[in-house]
């Protein structure tokens, strides 16, 4: 008869198990049985029947360990659950890489893409999102006292009113800078600060904020704290400031010096001005309109977990939201590794920016960028989707009499309309996209406006689909 304890046999069990790694009720277990005719015979039983002759110590030491090794085991078997659904949710999870110029609206499509799938989490942010909505709303009020300033209105009483009134919207401005920003975006922003020349040179524009720390202004709350103080302090200052805001934004002789300094609002500057009466009201609430429309410059990566609540629900997409400056794009290229699909997002309404000497204007600017993503080797497999996005502000430049062949003069005579210029551009890019490509590979492109809720609908949900459903042959192969 063996001599070892219930322990010591439940010991050198789990030495002979060893392939599965200290479990004591894997299938492939074996003991030796204590059957008296066949003494080396092994069975898959656990726990092993008690020796005949065992004592009452022994019997509490075995069935000690006995409970000790089903514990255990259950954590084992909890572990390794745990691993398959991590496994699982690995394998059904997609990444997104979102890739464009600056301002072409990255950010803009993820928020319609998470309104749209992810409403509950998207409203969630909501909150976080008041603070953005009113740094953006002073930058435009600030942006029309820096003009007036330069323009010199001081025989005006009413600019004056208007002047003394709105000056505590700076020291909010700056707050709320603050409480968003980090130190490196904040020194970003003073650069730009109050610098009229800067805004005459391009479209008044450039909240530089990170986003990792605003997005945690939703989590914190309560009096005393410095973030909610600065909060609640610009909802009072601009609440009380509410009908000068609209006053100076009607006001006739402001509006002729914007345009007498050639000064061009972004249109979600107009927008926020527009809605300035709304946005200041006591009982304010950011709408889905508002978060979309708020301007965030994205610094550095953004990581993004977006989890489909209603259609796919459980699946996982990883965004990848990334800085659009020229300067950032090295910063890229560690993304391309890993990713299943790229969105590509270009402004087709800028076309008329004029970058340096070198660069020329920013149609051929982003025409070398896209160029330089189709040949990427390391995207080579990866699934392309291409938004042409602004197509409303396309409109409305060519509308007020710009003409986009004098800008890019292969254009040449075709009809000065959105569709024709939008549909000159999908196949300049198409081109670029069969010629450059190291190989065959799918292409989706879309003519959007990511602001338009509605439309963005449609045009994500077919590109869904076509990510996880449908056959190749229904994508634009090369
Ligand atoms: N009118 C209009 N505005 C848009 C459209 N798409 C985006 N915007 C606005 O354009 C601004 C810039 O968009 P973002 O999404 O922040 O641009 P981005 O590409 O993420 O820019 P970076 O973070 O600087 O790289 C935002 O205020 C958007 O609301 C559009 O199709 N039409
Ligand atoms: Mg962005």
């Amino acid at each position: 008869m063996t001599s070892t304890t219930p322990r010591g046999r439940w010991d050198s069990c789990a030495t002979k198990a060893s392939s599965a790694p200290l479990r004591p009720f894997a299938t492939n277990w074996t003991l030796r049985s204590k059957a008296p005719s066949d003494d080396l015979e092994p069975h898959n039983e656990w726990p092993p029947p008690p020796p005949e002759d065992e004592s009452a110590l022994e019997r509490a030491l075995r069935l000690e360990a006995e409970e000790k090794a089903r514990k255990q085991s259950e954590e084992i078997d909890a572990a390794i659950d745990q691993d398959k659904t991590e496994l699982e949710r690995r394998r059904r999870q997609k990444k997104v890489l979102l890739l464009g110029q600056s301002q072409s609206g990255k950010s803009t499509l993820l928020k319609s893409f998470q309104l749209l799938y992810a409403p509950r989490a998207f409203r969630a942010e909501a909150e976080a999102w008041r603070a953005v909505i009113y740094l953006n709303l002073v930058h435009s009020v600030n942006i029309l006292l820096d003009v007036v300033d330069a323009a010199n209105l001081r025989t005006s009483k009413t600019i004056r009113h208007l002047q003394i009134s709105l000056s505590p919207l700076r020291q909010v401005r700056t707050a709320l800078t603050n409480t968003l920003s980090t130190e490196n975006a904040r020194a970003r922003l003073s650069v730009e600060d109050l610098d009229v020349e800067v805004w005459r040179a391009r479209r008044a524009s450039g909240i530089s904020v990170h986003s990792s720390a605003w997005r945690s202004l939703a989590k914190v709350s309560g009096p005393g704290n410095a973030s909610q103080d600065d909060i609640e302090n610009a909802r009072s200052v601009i609440g009380a400031c509410r009908n000068d805001i609209a006053a100076i934004w009607s006001n006739k002789d402001v509006r002729e010096c914007l345009s007498n300094q050639a000064i061009e609002l972004d249109s979600q500057a107009v927008y926020f001005l527009d809605e300035a009466q709304r946005i200041s009201a006591a009982d304010y609430c950011p709408t889905d309109d508002d978060i979309l429309r708020a301007r965030l410059e994205t610094v550095g990566v953004e990581e993004h977990s977006i989890v489909f609540e209603n259609v796919d629900r459980g699946q996982e997409w990883i965004w990848y939201d990334i800085e659009g400056t020229r300067s950032s794009r090295a910063a890229w290229v560690p993304y391309f590794d890993d990713v299943h699909i790229v969105m590509f997002v270009c402004s087709i309404a800028n076309f008329d920016d004029e970058l340096d000497e070198l660069s020329g204007n920013n149609f051929m600017e982003c025409l070398r960028l896209w160029k330089s993503i189709c040949e990427n080797k390391l995207l080579a497999n990866t699934t392309f989707f291409l938004f042409l996005n602004k197509w409303d502000l396309l409109e409305k430049k060519l509308k007020s009499g710009t003409f986009f062949g004098a800008y890019v003069p292969e254009f040449g005579h075709r009809s000065n309309d959105w569709q024709s210029v939008a549909n000159f551009y999908r196949e300049k890019y198409l081109t670029i996209h069969r010629d450059f490509s190291p190989q065959s590979r799918l292409l989706q492109v879309h003519i959007t406006c990511a602001i338009d809720t509605i439309a963005m609908r449609g045009i994500l949900e077919q590109a869904r689909h076509e990510i996880l459903t449908v056959s190749i042959d229904r994508m634009t192969l090369l």
